[in-house]
């Protein structure tokens, strides 16, 4: 690929939003800011910019309105935005920016008046929302003095006013309102350059970086100059303000119809960091997820080994443990906001885990706010349940930038990841950012929905640019990883082929992958001596037949609509009364999300109505455990099970259904009643599909469940054992990182 390349494609992408910081950008310092000006090259060269089609142009700024538009006056076209995003000038009027606003820091800007009235040219500059104490020409013998007076004044108003930030710049000390902030400016540009736009950020100072932060995975932060030596969020550099706006040109001519503009020193990408572990860090498969599975802090190896595992470790722990690989994720420990993530390893347990602690307020509004009630109702094609806010897309956007920082030390920079769930969509670009080279997989456990859904979400466009970063994105099943490329084929200027996506010169594969169980564990498990605890509950619901449910929690699991057609059977079939119980066991989930609550309660209020209705002294029609088993027992249960309703309303797989038929006797085997909803149907045929959302429809379907001959059973379950032995855990994993591996390194 030639170095122009990216840069060609985004100064052709449409539309485009340019913002530029102004001083040290664009103009180079000087001593006072009065004296810093644009000069007629560059007023002509944002004049040209601005006034090409699709493109939007903005300058941003820490100075004050008035200023702004004395400095650039004449370009209409050229938008404005001043005091670090406070006020915004779009082609009409000043407007103020809608973010909350603190009170002006007036008795903090008197007192550093009044410190500075004794020091020779040292002043205040006052803005809306900050004061600024400027000391550059301030003699040697006074300014220690007055620096230390400022920032003690400054330290103790900040306590009383927890609203306001102090920023500490070369030669000036500003009080500022900590909404004011130039990453406003990015998310106001964004909506005024239109949907799909890339942006182009251009600064050079430390409150720049709030800007950088807040690039999406399509745009391009750039960073003019040397920093300083701190680190920055932008991606690339370039040496200083002349190369910036001899870049601006370059731009400006690419998107006109010059086919080849002249060459240009164009950014380069930033060297990310000084040699750290990451520089002896050896190939290896890294597994990254949301959480560590299982994993109670603190992380122990003898923990570990005791745990009891789940069916994502089963399917994974041994193609990791083949591979030498590592595991990854939050540890459920959390750490105090300011502090950076600290990542703990494990080198002593098969496989290898590493493990990060996250700051409290970001990871609720990550996991518990955007992932659990955004991404996952609006997935489960349930939007009346989804809601949306910025700041949880924001912590979204800074959990994923933390889990990129923790984990590109973790492994050599070639080594293969893959990357689990909704919840680390941006993790792909954030690892490129930070020179990661290897390939890197996605695998969505939940369904992908359709364009319509998806596009819901106020960031589709820069959830699927996330997804096209990763190198392989894999599905359970056809019928989702369609529904993504026609999102793909709507939403984003990628070329969609029938499994693979063609964007910015690069190839995204796009597979089907289902996941399986470990067959021979549950055939085992219900083969093995019944526990006293199933026995107990089978005993209490003989000689009935046994309808069995088994899910987390969850309001996607359809767990109060298969309660109402249980009710409904009865109703309809009172011959049926005393003659089948259900057992529905539901394990405790999220309960700190409302909605989760809410659904506990609504089911608990569903049993008692039904069992009130139809219960009698010697039989209850619904027996309600809010508890997990051991997997073992659970196989005991599905064993006795007469019927298995696994209903969800919407599901990636459900392997609740796979792990019932394992369970079967396959000379007596139970009905198998799954939802066409869950993603299990596409590769279970055999089983009685039925429609969740249809209360007379399944309460029939239940009484044809009940009432299958036999011979029809063991037909239908010979198809669906056989099914469930040839999609399995292992070859989920082992097709995925097949695939993985087969994709060429970036
Ligand atoms: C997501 C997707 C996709 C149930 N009760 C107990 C218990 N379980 C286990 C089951 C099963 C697992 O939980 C549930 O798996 P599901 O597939 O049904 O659903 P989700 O948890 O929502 O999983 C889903 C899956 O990811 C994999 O990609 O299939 O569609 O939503 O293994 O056995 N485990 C224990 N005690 C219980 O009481 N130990």
């Amino acid at each position: 690929m030639n170095p122009s390349d990216p840069w060609i494609a985004l100064a052709r992408h449409a539309p485009l939003g340019i913002l530029s910081d102004l001083d040290g950008t664009l103009i180079p310092f000087a001593p006072r800011p009065e004296e810093a000006r644009p000069g007629p090259h560059v007023l002509s060269a944002l004049a040209d910019l601005a006034r090409l089609p699709g493109t939007s142009l903005a300058i941003v700024s820490g100075r004050r309105r008035e200023e702004l538009d004395r400095l650039l006056a004449g370009l209409p076209a050229v938008s404005l935005v001043a005091e670090h995003g406070a006020w915004r000038r779009g082609g009409g009027a000043w407007e103020a920016a809608p973010t909350p606003l603190a009170t002006p820091p007036e008795a903090i800007a008197r007192e550093l008046e009044a410190l500075a009235a004794g020091v020779k040219k040292a002043f205040v500059e006052r803005k809306s929302w900050s004061a600024c104490l400027h000391f550059r020409e301030v003699s040697r013998r006074e300014k220690p003095a007055l620096v230390v007076a400022a920032q003690a004044a400054v330290g103790e108003w900040v306590k009383a006013h927890p609203e306001y930030e102090l920023l500490e710049a070369a030669e000036a000390l500003e009080v500022r309102a900590i909404a004011m902030r130039k990453s406003n400016a990015v998310a106001w540009l964004r909506d005024r350059a239109g949907t799909g736009a890339r942006l182009l950020l251009l600064g050079d100072d430390v409150t720049d970086e709030d800007m950088f932060r807040a690039a999406g995975p399509g745009d391009e932060p750039v960073i003019v100059g040397a920093a300083g030596g701190r680190s920055t969020a932008a991606r690339w550099r370039l040496a200083g303000p002349n190369e910036a706006l001899a870049f601006l040109q370059w731009l400006t001519e690419a998107r006109s119809d010059r086919p080849t503009p002249a060459p240009v020193a164009l950014p380069v990408p930033v060297a990310i960091r000084p040699k750290g572990r990451r520089g002896d860090a050896p190939r290896r498969l890294l597994v990254i997820s949301n959480r560590l599975p299982e994993l109670r802090s603190p992380v122990s190896p003898e923990e570990v080994r005791k745990r009891n595992v789940g069916g994502l470790v089963s399917a994974l722990e041994p193609v990791l443990s083949k591979r030498g690989g590592m595991w990854f994720g939050w540890n459920g420990r959390t750490a105090p906001a300011d502090a950076p993530p600290s990542v703990g390893l494990s080198e002593n347990t098969s496989p290898a885990l590493a493990w990060l602690e996250l700051p409290q307020q970001s990871y609720d509004r990550y996991y518990n706010g955007f992932c659990n009630r955004s991404l996952w109702p609006l997935f489960h094609t349930l939007p009346g349940r989804a809601r949306f806010a910025d700041a949880e897309w924001e912590a979204y956007v800074r959990v994923n930038a933390m889990y990129g920082a923790a984990a590109c030390d973790l492994v050599g920079a070639d080594s293969p990841v893959w990357v689990h769930d909704y919840h680390l969509y941006l993790l792909a670009s954030e690892l490129r950012r930070l020179g990661h080279r290897g390939p890197i997989g996605h695998f969505l456990h939940i369904p992908f929905p359709s364009v319509d859904v998806f596009s819901m979400i106020p960031w589709a466009e820069q959830l699927l640019e996330g997804m096209l970063e990763f190198d392989l994105v894999g599905f359970h099943t056809r019928r989702f990883a369609e529904n993504f490329l026609q999102a793909v084929g709507a939403l984003s200027p990628a070329v969609v082929g029938d499994d693979a996506v063609e964007h910015r010169g690069r190839r995204v594969r796009v597979g089907v992958f289902p996941i399986g169980i470990v067959p021979e564990g549950f055939q085992e498990a219900a083969d093995s001596e019944t526990a006293a605890e199933i026995t107990a509950l089978l005993q209490a619901t003989a000689p009935a037949k046994l309808v069995l449910g088994v899910d987390r929690l969850d309001y996607t699991k359809g767990i109060p609509e298969r309660l109402e057609a249980f009710g409904r059977f009865l109703e309809c079939n009172p011959a049926w009364k005393g003659r089948v119980s259900m057992v529905q066991v539901s394990v405790p989930s999220r309960a700190d999300v409302p909605e989760y609550a809410e659904q506990r309660q609504r089911i608990e209020n569903l049993v008692g109505r039904i069992n009130g209705e139809h219960g009698e002294a010697h039989w209850v029609p619904v027996r309600y455990l809010y508890r997990s088993y051991p997997h073992r027992h659970l196989a005991q249960l599905y064993r006795a099970a007469d019927v298995a309703m696994v209903t969800p309303l919407r599901d990636g797989m459900n392997l609740v259904a796979k792990e019932f038929v394992a369970a079967q006797d396959p000379a007596r085997p139970g009905v198998l009643m799954l939802s066409r909803f869950a993603g299990a149907a596409e590769e279970m045929k055999e089983a009685l599909l039925t429609n969740p959302w249809h209360t007379d429809g399944m309460a029939r379907d239940l009484l044809r469940a009940l009432e299958m001959p036999e011979e029809e059973r063991r037909a239908r379950h010979a198809k669906l054992a056989a099914c469930v032995a040839q999609t399995t855990a292992a070859t989920w994993a082992e097709g995925f990182l097949a695939a993985l591996e087969a994709c060429r390194s970036v």
